[in-house]
């Protein structure tokens, strides 16, 4: 801290006025205070979002179309499915899924939980937006089973209750590593996983 301040005084000094330094300098003394005098974790915390590194990735290239899909592509099945009977044990019965890009991908999410009242759903997102999609699906509400509109979203599935399945038929996406997740509140943590578009 103390080597950073002569530094600033000297630009300042190019500046003929004296009580523009002294307020200057005071400024800065004022502001450099208070950015070290708050604490270290709300920091982190105003760090957090700055996960706004989001909205780079969503620019960057097209736009993700669902409705895009090639009828010449070759088609790729894959099924998952939502199990465990409670809140300890819930999870996808696969932590990753891997397509060839350009390939249209047809996946049967089931879900075998056998509570009604734990519904789940399988959402596709961009890398590294999981904690943010999963809050923001919460915030999303019933009425919208807890998929938010967010454009780091490429699929997302209805909520299924008990033995309801759903065929999702979708473009694989561009190349790369992307993660599934469902959002109904608080099964974030334990049902995601990998998606990989080779
Ligand atoms: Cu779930």
């Amino acid at each position: 801290m103390n080597k950073q301040l002569p530094i600033r005084v000297v630009i300042t000094l190019n500046n003929n006025n004296m009580k523009t330094i002294k307020l200057s300098v005071l400024a800065l003394c004022t502001m450099f205070l208070c950015s070290c005098g708050g604490s270290k974790q709300e920091s982190v915390k105003e760090v957090a979002p700055a996960v706004d590194a989001t909205t780079l990735l969503a620019d960057d290239g097209p736009k993700y179309d669902i409705n895009a899909i090639d009828g010449t592509a070759p088609v790729v099945e894959l099924s998952i499915a939502a199990i465990g009977a409670n809140m300890a044990e819930m999870k996808y019965d696969k932590s990753n899924l891997e397509v060839a890009s350009g390939s249209t991908v047809k996946l049967t999410f089931e879900s075998k939980a056998t509570d009604p009242a734990m519904p789940h759903n399988w959402i596709l997102i961009r890398k590294g937006n999981l904690d943010r999609i999963a809050r923001k699906g919460m915030e999303a509400g019933a009425d919208k089973s807890y998929v938010p509109s967010d454009d780091d979203i490429l699929v997302a599935s209805k909520l299924l209750g008990p033995n309801e399945k759903q065929v999702l038929t979708f473009p694989a996406p561009p190349a790369g590593e992307y993660q599934f997740v469902c959002t109904y509140p608080g099964h974030s943590m334990m049902m995601q996983g990998v998606f990989i578009v080779k």
